[in-house]
């Protein structure tokens, strides 16, 4: 297992502390350390959309992207996450995309409809690719829904 701590968040969303590292499990060649982790902090909203860098062109090599998604309301709420994601094909070793710190890595042609639950106001994604394929990405609207 293999721990990023990249977040650093501003004093404003102190409650989201528990975001602060990503778990990933063994099988992976994720660097040990971010190569170019950037950290984009999202308007707080209760509905929007993330796409990877340059979409729908092709995103870059060498990134690791954390979308830090803050909702209206801190409160325990389900998010709803949908859209196409297009992404390097090789068993999620490469290009992954990993939402709320959950483990279950995205990569290949997919659509995906994913509800989860949030509890401190705050869900995020993560996305990383490798120095090699690079493909559209992902579109992602999410919405609070309960
Ligand atoms: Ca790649």
């Amino acid at each position: 297992m293999r721990r990023f701590s990249m977040v650093h968040l501003p004093d404003s969303t102190q409650h989201a502390k528990s975001h602060s590292g990503v778990t990933y499990t063994s099988g992976s060649n994720l660097p040990k350390e971010p190569k170019n982790a950037n950290t984009t902090y999202m308007t707080p909203a209760n509905s929007g959309t993330i796409t990877t860098p340059n979409y729908p062109s092709d995103y870059p090599k060498n990134v690791d992207v954390y979308y830090v998604v803050p909702l209206l309301e801190a409160k325990t709420q389900t998010v709803r996450v949908t859209g196409s994601y297009e992404i390097e094909d090789r068993e999620c070793k490469f290009d992954i995309l990993v939402i709320n710190d959950d483990g279950v890595k995205y990569c290949s042609v997919g659509y995906m409809d994913k509800s989860f639950q949030v509890t401190g106001g705050i869900w995020t994604a993560y996305f990383h690719t490798d120095d090699t394929f690079e493909h559209p990405g992902f579109m992602l609207h999410y919405s609070v829904t309960g």
